[in-house]
């Protein structure tokens, strides 16, 4: 992969972790671009990785084959359009963007490109969600019928936590949906090869005025700052949400998101129950996948390479016991987008989240704010 190379934009916390993860695979990272050069060198200086002056120069350097979006939401559509249109392929964070309108564009301009194109839905890679994956395509657990399950974090919980999502003209019209329930969407997706077909949404703003800092905060960084640096600030976007859910199948299951649940750091979960048997995982144990079963014991299987279908073997690096997480996550997807892009262009059946995902969540997204605000079911169009 000599020839292959990336750069970066956005140097929040998730920014270091695609850094981290394209290095741990050879890849060279050229450099980072942050929202102003001061804020990019107290990263880049520390990861020793050069600071490009704008997007424009990282743009411009045809050096760079991949481009990595990391941005605040509102920034990715304008950015992917730019990506496509200098050549680069794109890996983006999720959301793609922040209407299907403009998701449906990118979906577009990629494929007239022919360049690579990928969303951030790294929950994907963890190597027991890729072996859930493979158990279902197996018939192992049989046509699924209940999926549900949550997304629950902690970090902004009190008034005074803050950071860019809550800001709509930033993070979307919605918060926690799109940043936490769209994982989860993706991966019931993902695992069942199902697709949802009806929501029914309840919301829930439980802070209605929260405490802004005065000067930008990274993401999880927020229990750092004083009363004394912020303002007060009302907030539109939802804290929680449960959403009933209907399959093209007729499976049928509910989600429910929060980011004011005390002690969930950042833990997605969910169980899927088929006619013969049920799978369960929860992201805050990784290593372990619940296999429900009637008529013998229900079991845990702790991930070995060993033990997994041939399918999910690809995605696991470490012996058994030797746990694998989070940042292995963004190895094993860039491995998958990495082939890709070596080869030149997208496969004819990508094995990693493409545009035409990111824009599915975007449907799926605007379809469950849509219910809460009329308190109905709404039927998913694509
Ligand atoms: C913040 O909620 C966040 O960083 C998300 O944006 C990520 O997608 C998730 O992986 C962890 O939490």
């Amino acid at each position: 992969m000599a020839e292959i190379s990336a750069a970066v934009v956005g140097t929040g916390f998730i920014g270091v972790v695609h850094v981290e993860a394209l290095r741990r695979l050879g890849i060279p990272v050229l450099g980072v671009v942050g929202s102003s050069p001061e804020r990019a060198h107290a990263k880049a200086d520390a990861l020793r990785l050069p600071v490009y002056p704008d997007f424009e120069a990282m743009l411009a350097d045809p050096r760079v084959t991949v481009v990595h979006i990391t941005t605040p939401n509102h920034l990715h559509f304008p950015q992917v359009r730019a990506a496509i249109a200098a050549g680069k392929h794109v890996v983006c964070e999720k959301p793609l963007a922040l209407t299907s309108a403009e998701s449906a564009e990118l979906v577009r301009l990629a494929g007239s490109a022919g360049v690579v194109h990928a969303v951030n839905f790294n929950i994907r890679f963890y190597p027991l969600c890729q072996h859930a994956r493979a158990l279902v395509q197996s018939g192992e657990i049989g046509a699924p019928r209940v999926i549900q399950g949550s997304y629950l974090q902690d970090w902004l919980m009190l008034p005074t936590d803050w950071n860019w999502r809550l800001e709509p003209e930033l993070g979307g019209e919605l918060r926690a949906v799109a940043d936490i329930g769209s994982h989860w969407l993706d991966l019931m997706t993902f695992i069942s090869g199902d697709r949802v077909s009806a929501v029914m949404t309840d919301m829930a703003t439980f802070i209605p005025v929260r405490r802004k800092p005065t000067k930008p905060i990274d993401t999880f960084t927020g229990k750092e700052v004083t009363a004394a640096d912020t303002v007060e600030q009302p907030i539109h976007t939802e804290d929680y949400a449960s959403i009933l859910l209907r399959f093209a199948s007729g499976a049928r299951g509910v989600l429910t998101v929060s980011q004011v649940s005390p002690g969930r750091k950042n833990r997605l979960s969910y169980e899927i129950d088929g006619e013969r048997a049920a799978l369960a995982w929860d992201s805050e144990r990784p290593e372990e996948l619940w296999l429900g079963r009637r008529e013998v014991p229900s079991g845990i299987l702790l991930r070995d390479p060993a033990l997994l279908l041939p399918a999910a073997r690809g995605a696991t690096d470490y012996p058994g016991g030797h746990a694998e997480g989070f940042p292995d996550t963004f190895k094993q997807l860039y491995k998958a987008v990495y082939r890709a892009v070596a080869a030149g262009a997208p496969p004819a059946a990508p094995d990693y989240p493409t545009f035409a995902d990111g824009h599915e969540e975007l449907i799926l997204g605007e379809a469950i704010l849509r219910s809460a605000r009329e308190g109905r079911w709404v039927q998913i169009e694509r």
